[in-house]
Protein backbone atom coordinates (compact mmCIF):
# COMPACT_ATOMS: atom_id res chain seq x y z
CA UNK A 1 0.00 0.00 0.00
CA UNK A 2 0.95 3.54 -0.94
CA UNK A 3 2.60 5.52 2.16
CA UNK A 4 0.98 9.28 2.65
CA UNK A 5 2.89 11.76 4.99
CA UNK A 6 1.38 15.38 5.90
CA UNK A 7 1.76 17.92 8.80
CA UNK A 8 -0.11 21.35 9.84
CA UNK A 9 1.92 23.38 11.94
CA UNK A 10 0.02 24.48 15.34
CA UNK A 11 0.39 28.17 15.27
CA UNK A 12 -3.12 29.08 15.20
CA UNK A 13 -6.27 28.11 14.71
CA UNK A 14 -7.06 26.49 11.48
CA UNK A 15 -8.50 28.23 8.58
CA UNK A 16 -11.05 27.20 5.73
CA UNK A 17 -7.63 26.92 3.72
CA UNK A 18 -6.15 24.68 5.73
CA UNK A 19 -9.06 22.72 5.31
CA UNK A 20 -9.85 23.32 1.29
CA UNK A 21 -6.11 23.37 0.29
CA UNK A 22 -4.83 19.93 2.37
CA UNK A 23 -6.93 18.16 4.89
CA UNK A 24 -10.13 17.63 2.76
CA UNK A 25 -6.94 15.42 0.77
CA UNK A 26 -6.29 13.57 4.15
CA UNK A 27 -9.71 12.68 4.44
CA UNK A 28 -9.93 11.35 0.63
CA UNK A 29 -6.85 9.43 0.91
CA UNK A 30 -7.10 7.67 4.18
CA UNK A 31 -9.32 4.92 2.43
CA UNK A 32 -6.44 3.90 -0.05
CA UNK A 33 -2.62 4.32 1.56
CA UNK A 34 -1.13 3.75 4.84
CA UNK A 35 -1.62 7.44 6.10
CA UNK A 36 1.00 9.20 8.58
CA UNK A 37 -0.86 12.89 9.83
CA UNK A 38 1.22 15.44 12.47
CA UNK A 39 1.04 17.96 14.30
CA UNK A 40 4.11 19.93 13.61
CA UNK A 41 4.83 21.42 16.50
CA UNK A 42 8.76 21.60 16.18
CA UNK A 43 7.79 23.96 12.28
CA UNK A 44 5.73 26.35 14.96
CA UNK A 45 8.75 27.06 17.08
CA UNK A 46 10.68 28.40 14.31
CA UNK A 47 8.62 31.96 14.74
CA UNK A 48 7.78 33.02 18.45
CA UNK A 49 4.65 30.89 20.03
CA UNK A 50 2.92 31.79 23.44
CA UNK A 51 4.04 28.18 25.65
CA UNK A 52 0.38 28.36 27.23
CA UNK A 53 -1.14 28.60 23.33
CA UNK A 54 0.97 26.53 21.96
CA UNK A 55 0.50 23.67 24.51
CA UNK A 56 -3.57 24.37 23.43
CA UNK A 57 -3.26 24.57 20.03
CA UNK A 58 -1.09 21.23 19.83
CA UNK A 59 -4.65 19.53 21.16
CA UNK A 60 -6.74 21.64 18.47
CA UNK A 61 -4.85 20.91 15.79
CA UNK A 62 -5.47 17.30 16.98
CA UNK A 63 -8.73 17.57 17.34
CA UNK A 64 -9.52 19.16 13.98
CA UNK A 65 -7.65 16.41 12.26
CA UNK A 66 -10.35 13.72 13.67
CA UNK A 67 -13.58 16.32 13.33
CA UNK A 68 -12.91 17.02 9.37
CA UNK A 69 -13.49 13.08 8.99
CA UNK A 70 -9.94 11.27 9.65
CA UNK A 71 -10.09 7.81 11.49
CA UNK A 72 -7.24 7.24 14.21
CA UNK A 73 -7.81 4.03 14.11
CA UNK A 74 -7.05 3.57 10.11
CA UNK A 75 -4.46 6.84 10.07
CA UNK A 76 -1.83 7.33 12.82
CA UNK A 77 -2.37 10.87 13.71
CA UNK A 78 0.80 12.31 16.35
CA UNK A 79 2.99 15.01 17.41
CA UNK A 80 6.08 15.79 16.02
CA UNK A 81 7.26 16.11 19.20
CA UNK A 82 6.61 13.01 20.84
CA UNK A 83 8.85 10.89 17.58
CA UNK A 84 12.21 12.11 18.40
CA UNK A 85 13.53 10.47 15.25
CA UNK A 86 12.70 14.06 13.39
CA UNK A 87 14.35 16.41 15.15
CA UNK A 88 17.25 13.22 14.88
CA UNK A 89 17.11 12.91 11.19
CA UNK A 90 16.71 16.54 10.48
CA UNK A 91 20.19 17.56 11.95
CA UNK A 92 21.22 13.83 8.92
CA UNK A 93 19.70 15.96 6.41
CA UNK A 94 20.89 19.32 7.49
CA UNK A 95 24.50 18.13 6.69
CA UNK A 96 23.52 16.77 3.32
CA UNK A 97 21.98 20.10 2.59
CA UNK A 98 23.17 23.38 1.25
CA UNK A 99 22.79 26.58 2.38
CA UNK A 100 22.19 28.14 -0.91
CA UNK A 101 19.12 26.14 -1.56
CA UNK A 102 17.81 26.71 1.82
CA UNK A 103 18.33 30.64 0.89
CA UNK A 104 16.33 30.41 -2.34
CA UNK A 105 12.87 28.91 -0.15
CA UNK A 106 9.94 31.42 -0.71
CA UNK A 107 8.73 30.98 2.21
CA UNK A 108 11.70 31.83 4.27
CA UNK A 109 12.23 34.66 2.51
CA UNK A 110 8.56 36.02 3.05
CA UNK A 111 8.50 35.09 6.57
CA UNK A 112 11.98 36.47 7.84
CA UNK A 113 11.24 39.77 5.71
CA UNK A 114 10.99 43.20 7.85
CA UNK A 115 11.82 40.82 10.76
CA UNK A 116 14.54 42.30 12.97
CA UNK A 117 15.91 38.86 14.05
CA UNK A 118 15.29 36.02 12.18
CA UNK A 119 15.98 32.21 13.91
CA UNK A 120 18.03 30.12 12.67
CA UNK A 121 14.84 27.32 12.62
CA UNK A 122 13.11 29.19 10.39
CA UNK A 123 16.05 29.29 7.94
CA UNK A 124 16.26 25.50 7.89
CA UNK A 125 12.67 24.46 7.98
CA UNK A 126 12.52 22.63 4.97
CA UNK A 127 15.38 19.87 6.51
CA UNK A 128 13.22 19.07 9.56
CA UNK A 129 10.42 18.98 6.73
CA UNK A 130 12.01 16.52 4.62
CA UNK A 131 13.18 14.12 7.82
CA UNK A 132 9.34 14.50 8.62
CA UNK A 133 8.35 12.79 5.24
CA UNK A 134 11.55 11.05 4.29
CA UNK A 135 11.38 8.74 7.74
CA UNK A 136 8.46 6.86 6.82
CA UNK A 137 9.36 5.81 3.02
CA UNK A 138 6.36 8.61 2.13
CA UNK A 139 5.21 8.13 -1.79
CA UNK A 140 3.25 11.10 -1.48
CA UNK A 141 2.77 14.49 0.41
CA UNK A 142 -0.72 15.77 -0.24
CA UNK A 143 -0.40 19.70 0.65
CA UNK A 144 -1.34 23.19 -0.42
CA UNK A 145 0.57 25.11 -3.37
CA UNK A 146 2.86 26.81 -0.72
CA UNK A 147 4.53 23.57 0.34
CA UNK A 148 5.59 22.25 -3.17
CA UNK A 149 8.85 24.14 -3.43
CA UNK A 150 9.53 22.41 0.24
CA UNK A 151 8.58 18.96 -1.00
CA UNK A 152 10.91 19.58 -4.30
CA UNK A 153 13.57 20.12 -2.07
CA UNK A 154 12.73 17.35 0.02
CA UNK A 155 12.99 15.68 -3.11
CA UNK A 156 16.43 17.21 -4.45
CA UNK A 157 17.99 16.21 -0.35
CA UNK A 158 16.69 12.40 -0.71
CA UNK A 159 18.28 11.82 -4.20
CA UNK A 160 21.51 13.01 -3.58
CA UNK A 161 21.18 10.79 0.19
CA UNK A 162 20.57 7.86 -1.88
CA UNK A 163 23.32 8.41 -4.68
CA UNK A 164 25.96 9.64 -1.90
CA UNK A 165 25.01 6.47 -0.16
CA UNK A 166 23.18 3.90 -2.02
CA UNK A 167 19.23 3.86 -2.15
CA UNK A 168 17.70 5.01 1.11
CA UNK A 169 14.63 6.85 0.67
CA UNK A 170 11.85 6.43 -1.65
CA UNK A 171 11.24 10.02 -3.46
CA UNK A 172 7.88 11.46 -2.64
CA UNK A 173 5.59 13.01 -4.95
CA UNK A 174 3.67 16.46 -3.79
CA UNK A 175 -0.09 15.99 -4.28
CA UNK A 176 -1.56 19.30 -4.90
CA UNK A 177 -5.27 19.69 -5.47
CA UNK A 178 -6.33 21.11 -8.80
CA UNK A 179 -8.72 23.91 -7.37
CA UNK A 180 -8.43 24.95 -3.52
CA UNK A 181 -4.19 24.94 -3.83
CA UNK A 182 -3.96 28.43 -2.95
CA UNK A 183 -6.47 30.19 -1.12
CA UNK A 184 -6.07 33.64 -0.66
CA UNK A 185 -7.01 36.20 1.77
CA UNK A 186 -11.05 37.32 2.00
CA UNK A 187 -9.21 41.22 2.27
CA UNK A 188 -6.25 40.84 -0.27
CA UNK A 189 -6.52 38.69 -3.00
CA UNK A 190 -2.72 38.84 -3.46
CA UNK A 191 -1.64 37.24 0.15
CA UNK A 192 -2.20 33.57 0.14
CA UNK A 193 -4.52 33.08 3.50
CA UNK A 194 -2.60 32.15 6.66
CA UNK A 195 -3.61 31.79 10.14
CA UNK A 196 -1.17 33.22 11.72
CA UNK A 197 -2.87 36.44 10.03
CA UNK A 198 -2.83 39.38 12.61
CA UNK A 199 -6.13 40.82 10.88
CA UNK A 200 -9.11 37.70 11.52
CA UNK A 201 -11.27 39.49 8.70
CA UNK A 202 -8.57 37.51 6.96
CA UNK A 203 -9.90 34.15 7.37
CA UNK A 204 -12.51 32.01 8.22
CA UNK A 205 -11.50 29.88 10.98
CA UNK A 206 -12.94 26.39 11.02
CA UNK A 207 -14.07 27.48 14.54
CA UNK A 208 -15.83 30.73 13.98
CA UNK A 209 -19.29 30.97 15.08
CA UNK A 210 -21.77 30.99 11.95
CA UNK A 211 -23.03 34.69 12.24
CA UNK A 212 -19.11 35.23 12.09
CA UNK A 213 -17.92 33.31 9.06
CA UNK A 214 -21.21 34.84 7.89
CA UNK A 215 -20.26 37.94 8.03
CA UNK A 216 -16.38 37.63 7.10
CA UNK A 217 -17.82 36.05 3.86
CA UNK A 218 -20.11 38.91 3.09
CA UNK A 219 -17.19 41.79 4.15
CA UNK A 220 -14.94 40.01 1.83
CA UNK A 221 -13.34 42.48 -1.21
CA UNK A 222 -14.47 41.63 -4.25
CA UNK A 223 -13.76 43.36 -7.64
CA UNK A 224 -14.35 46.08 -9.68
CA UNK A 225 -17.52 45.07 -12.13
CA UNK A 226 -20.30 42.82 -11.02
CA UNK A 227 -19.64 39.45 -12.98
CA UNK A 228 -19.34 36.18 -11.19
CA UNK A 229 -16.59 35.10 -13.62
CA UNK A 230 -13.40 32.42 -12.73
CA UNK A 231 -10.17 34.72 -13.70
CA UNK A 232 -8.07 34.81 -11.06
CA UNK A 233 -5.58 37.88 -13.32
CA UNK A 234 -8.83 40.18 -13.86
CA UNK A 235 -10.81 39.02 -10.70
CA UNK A 236 -8.65 37.98 -8.07
CA UNK A 237 -10.82 38.20 -5.11
CA UNK A 238 -14.19 37.03 -6.62
CA UNK A 239 -11.68 33.89 -8.25
CA UNK A 240 -10.84 32.88 -5.13
CA UNK A 241 -14.57 32.94 -3.38
CA UNK A 242 -15.44 30.72 -6.47
CA UNK A 243 -12.74 28.37 -5.68
CA UNK A 244 -14.20 27.89 -2.01
CA UNK A 245 -17.92 27.77 -3.75
CA UNK A 246 -16.68 25.07 -6.32
CA UNK A 247 -14.98 23.04 -3.75
CA UNK A 248 -18.25 23.23 -1.09
CA UNK A 249 -20.82 23.09 -3.41
CA UNK A 250 -19.34 19.98 -5.73
CA UNK A 251 -20.21 22.03 -8.44
CA UNK A 252 -17.55 23.11 -11.59
CA UNK A 253 -16.26 26.90 -11.70
CA UNK A 254 -18.29 26.91 -15.09
CA UNK A 255 -21.50 25.97 -13.17
CA UNK A 256 -20.73 28.03 -10.36
CA UNK A 257 -20.49 31.03 -13.45
CA UNK A 258 -24.13 30.07 -14.83
CA UNK A 259 -26.07 29.39 -11.98
CA UNK A 260 -25.13 33.91 -11.39
CA UNK A 261 -25.05 34.70 -14.65
CA UNK A 262 -26.51 37.90 -14.74
CA UNK A 263 -27.23 38.26 -10.52
CA UNK A 264 -24.37 40.46 -9.44
CA UNK A 265 -21.90 39.63 -6.16
CA UNK A 266 -24.62 39.79 -3.45
CA UNK A 267 -26.62 36.33 -3.84
CA UNK A 268 -23.66 34.67 -4.84
CA UNK A 269 -21.99 35.76 -1.34
CA UNK A 270 -25.15 34.87 0.63
CA UNK A 271 -25.11 31.59 -0.32
CA UNK A 272 -21.58 31.06 -0.09
CA UNK A 273 -21.91 32.48 3.08
CA UNK A 274 -24.29 29.61 3.96
CA UNK A 275 -22.03 26.55 2.21
CA UNK A 276 -19.30 27.39 4.57
CA UNK A 277 -21.45 27.62 7.97
CA UNK A 278 -23.16 24.34 6.70
CA UNK A 279 -19.59 22.96 5.90
CA UNK A 280 -18.50 24.25 9.81
CA UNK A 281 -21.40 22.78 11.47
CA UNK A 282 -20.35 19.12 11.77
CA UNK A 283 -16.46 19.72 12.25
CA UNK A 284 -17.36 22.08 15.45
CA UNK A 285 -19.76 19.70 16.77
CA UNK A 286 -17.35 16.52 16.62
CA UNK A 287 -14.36 19.03 17.79
CA UNK A 288 -16.45 20.04 21.04
CA UNK A 289 -17.26 16.67 21.92
CA UNK A 290 -13.39 15.56 21.41
CA UNK A 291 -11.55 18.74 23.09
CA UNK A 292 -14.29 17.58 26.24
CA UNK A 293 -14.12 13.93 26.12
CA UNK A 294 -10.85 13.37 27.04
CA UNK A 295 -9.91 10.80 24.41
CA UNK A 296 -7.86 13.19 22.76
CA UNK A 297 -4.65 12.00 25.07
CA UNK A 298 -5.17 8.53 23.94
CA UNK A 299 -5.39 8.73 20.13
CA UNK A 300 -2.18 10.43 20.55
CA UNK A 301 -0.43 8.45 22.91
CA UNK A 302 -1.36 5.49 20.46
CA UNK A 303 -0.47 7.55 17.37
CA UNK A 304 3.01 8.36 18.77
CA UNK A 305 3.65 5.00 19.81
CA UNK A 306 3.35 3.35 16.12
CA UNK A 307 4.66 6.22 14.57
CA UNK A 308 8.06 5.77 16.44
CA UNK A 309 7.89 1.86 15.46
CA UNK A 310 7.64 3.30 11.77
CA UNK A 311 10.21 5.69 11.43
CA UNK A 312 12.55 3.71 13.72
CA UNK A 313 14.22 1.59 10.58
CA UNK A 314 15.02 4.50 8.59
CA UNK A 315 16.74 6.60 11.48
CA UNK A 316 18.87 3.22 11.81
CA UNK A 317 19.86 2.90 8.12
CA UNK A 318 20.59 6.22 7.92
CA UNK A 319 22.59 6.26 10.54
CA UNK A 320 24.70 3.34 9.77
CA UNK A 321 25.24 4.47 6.17
CA UNK A 322 26.67 7.62 7.89
CA UNK A 323 28.92 6.08 9.84
CA UNK A 324 27.45 6.95 13.27
CA UNK A 325 28.85 4.15 15.58
CA UNK A 326 25.90 2.32 16.93
CA UNK A 327 24.76 2.27 20.37
CA UNK A 328 25.44 -0.43 22.66
P1 LIG B 1 1.12 29.76 9.00
O1 LIG B 1 0.35 30.98 8.68
O2 LIG B 1 1.38 29.59 10.46
O3 LIG B 1 2.35 29.60 8.15
P2 LIG B 1 -0.67 28.22 7.38
O4 LIG B 1 -2.06 28.69 7.52
O5 LIG B 1 0.07 28.57 6.14
O6 LIG B 1 0.18 28.56 8.65
P3 LIG B 1 0.27 25.45 7.63
O7 LIG B 1 0.18 24.74 8.92
O8 LIG B 1 1.59 25.99 7.26
O9 LIG B 1 -0.79 26.64 7.54
O10 LIG B 1 -0.28 24.52 6.49
C1 LIG B 1 -1.06 23.35 6.64
C2 LIG B 1 -1.48 22.90 5.26
O11 LIG B 1 -2.43 23.83 4.72
C3 LIG B 1 -0.34 22.83 4.26
O12 LIG B 1 -0.49 21.69 3.42
C4 LIG B 1 -0.49 24.08 3.45
O13 LIG B 1 0.03 23.97 2.14
C5 LIG B 1 -2.00 24.25 3.43
N1 LIG B 1 -2.36 25.67 3.26
C6 LIG B 1 -1.97 26.69 4.05
N2 LIG B 1 -2.47 27.86 3.61
C7 LIG B 1 -3.18 27.55 2.50
C8 LIG B 1 -3.95 28.34 1.57
N3 LIG B 1 -4.04 29.64 1.72
N4 LIG B 1 -4.59 27.71 0.56
C9 LIG B 1 -4.49 26.37 0.42
N5 LIG B 1 -3.79 25.57 1.24
C10 LIG B 1 -3.14 26.15 2.27
N1 LIG C 1 5.73 22.99 6.22
C1 LIG C 1 4.35 22.66 6.26
C2 LIG C 1 3.97 21.81 7.41
C3 LIG C 1 4.72 20.53 7.36
C4 LIG C 1 4.53 19.48 6.43
C5 LIG C 1 5.48 18.48 6.79
C6 LIG C 1 3.67 19.28 5.37
C7 LIG C 1 5.72 20.16 8.18
N2 LIG C 1 6.17 18.94 7.86
C8 LIG C 1 5.59 17.30 6.08
C9 LIG C 1 3.80 18.08 4.63
C10 LIG C 1 4.75 17.12 5.00
C11 LIG C 1 3.57 23.96 6.29
O1 LIG C 1 4.05 24.95 6.67
N3 LIG C 1 2.37 23.90 5.87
Amino acid sequence: MKKVFSGVQPSGTLTIANYLGAMRQFVALQHEAECYFCVVDLHALTVPQDPAALRRQTLDVAALYVAVGLDPKKVTLFVQSHVPAHSELAWLLQCQSYFGELRRMTQFKEKSQGQESVSTGLFTYPTLMAADILLYQTDEVPVGEDQKQHVELTRDIAQRFNHRYSETFRVPEPVIPEVGARIMSLDDPTKKMSKSSTVAGSYISLLDEPNTARKKIMRAVTDSGSEVRHDPETKPAVSNLMEMYSILSNLSLEAVRARYEGQGYGPFKKDLAELVVTALEPIQKRYSELRTSGELEAILADGAARARTAAAPTLRIVQERLGLQPAR
